[in-house]
């Protein structure tokens, strides 16, 4: 609408107030202008202008048709006029006020939507952080079961083995067994046809069981094999282990002793670790390095190597027990490194004019008892034989020993390797109530040590 046409409304629009309302629905600036009045009085809708700011700055000038009074225009409707100007002017500002409010309004909520959207986002990204997290948890404990599961195999593995292990050592034991009692069948069927064989061809009446070498083909070639001599050092000679280590030597190893009636000093090897020390070692096999098969006056001065296999002499050990009470004690071991023991109370030797007889006490053990059969028998060796068999015990055991007939025990007898042996006699180190006749010990120790 230009202001031409304004000009004309304000003119025609003074009498209708119809027509005006009937503008005021097609034209919302109309509508509000229109309502203004009538929040006043209903009743002075008689006359309504409709004129912009710009137009009434001017003179007003009525038209010369309206003749009466009471149709022109006066001061008083001027001031009416302006003032609803100004109250349509302070609207409209209340209403830029509104809009402005509303614009700030609508940035707030779209800051409010973008935080919304951001929290939304990282919401998400925590959301996958955590699936992570329990994806990663739930893998370690698979990871932790498998690991269990593995352990639990491998204990159940072990515990299989450990039960073969027992089950072939049961049945190693029934084997070694099987060959003893067969070894023994063997000796006795040639025994008899030794007889049946002896009617028709005399043997020589001074030929005795045939002396064989019994030394093992497998000997270490630089370990000595036959040492008399005896080594000796300046030391301060004690009368017996224990008396060094009284006097503060607690080592074991080579000591010089000198038993109280003994013309001169021995050395010994001192156990002074083992069941709290003080043993005096008067036996010792480990390697087959020395022959044990030796006459009587080796056995009665000694032989062998101190650090090494050595039997330290029926003289020297008939001195030592002259000295007070001592106890014997004897430590085997098997090939499969098992040691075990037999200790006896009491222990000495009778004088050589009684051919070092064996005296000993009680039985005490893990081994079995097989040396008291021995007790009070004298020592026999191939080239004087004191046993209680018909023939004697050293040459078909090949050693020296207090034999009986022959006995269940030849800790002097010869080293042969892996235990169970095969021999014409029973010849081997072995200790009967450990292992039988056909099994030899791998070591074997034999000490004395006074009663405490
Ligand atoms: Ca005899």
């Amino acid at each position: 609408m230009g202001p031409g046409a304004c000009g004309l409304l304000a003119l025609l629009g003074l009498s209708l107030c119809t027509g005006a309302e009937s503008l005021a629905e097609e034209n919302p600036l109309l509508s509000r202008i229109r309502r203004a009045p009538s929040q006043n009085d209903e009743a002075k809708c008689s006359y309504t202008f409709l004129v912009p700011q710009q137009k009434i700055t001017g003179p007003i000038c009525a038209a010369r048709g309206f003749a009466t009074d009471k149709d022109r225009v006066t001061r008083l409707d001027v001031a009416s006029v302006r003032d609803l100007l100004s109250r349509q002017r302070r609207e409209m500002e209340t209403l830029k006020l509104v809009v402005d409010v509303d614009g700030n309004l609508v940035n707030e909520m779209k800051l409010l939507r973008k935080e919304s959207r951001n929290m939304n986002s990282r919401v998400t990204q925590l959301y996958m952080q955590l699936l992570h997290e329990i994806i990663r948890k739930r893998d370690n404990s698979l990871e932790l079961a498998q690991l269990e599961t593995r352990v639990l195999n491998a204990t159940a593995e072990s515990l299989r083995l450990a039960s073969r292990y027992r089950e072939l050592e049961t049945r190693f034991a029934a084997l070694a067994g099987v060959v003893n009692n067969q070894s023994s069948l063997i000796a006795a069927l040639e025994e008899r046809c030794a007889q049946v064989y002896g009617r028709r061809r005399e043997r020589p009446a001074a030929e005795g069981p045939p002396l064989v070498q019994v030394v093992p083909e497998n000997l270490p070639v630089t370990v000595p094999r036959f040492t008399n001599e005896i080594q000796r050092d300046n030391e301060r000679p004690y009368r017996d282990c224990l008396a060094a280590q009284e006097a503060g030597f607690g080592d074991s190893g080579m000591y010089l002793i000198k038993p109280d009636e003994a013309p001169r000093p021995m050395q010994v090897w001192c156990e002074q670790g083992m069941d709290g020390g003080g043993w005096t070692v008067i036996q010792s096999r480990r390697d087959g390095s020395i022959n044990f098969f030796r006459n009587w006056d080796s056995y009665k001065s000694g032989f062998g190597n101190i650090d090494g296999e050595y039997w330290l002499g029926l003289e020297g050990i008939y001195k030592l027990g002259r000295q007070g009470d001592y106890k014997l004690l004897v430590e085997l071991e098997d090939w499969m490194g098992k040691k075990v023991y037999a200790q006896y109370s009491s222990f000495h030797l009778e004088p050589e004019a009684e051919g070092y007889r064996l005296r000993l006490g009680t039985y005490q053990g893990n081994a079995g008892d097989s040396l008291s059969s021995n007790n009070g028998k004298q020592f026999t060796t191939l080239d004087r034989d004191k046993d209680g068999y018909a023939g004697n015990c050293a040459h078909f055991q090949k050693g020296g020993w207090w034999y009986n007939s022959c006995g269940q025990a030849n800790l002097n007898g010869v080293w042969y390797t892996g235990g169970v042996y095969r021999s014409k006699y029973q010849d081997g180190i072995f200790w009967a109530d450990y292992g039988g006749g056909f099994y030899s010990m791998k070591a074997v120790r034999i000490m004395i040590r006074p009663i405490d």
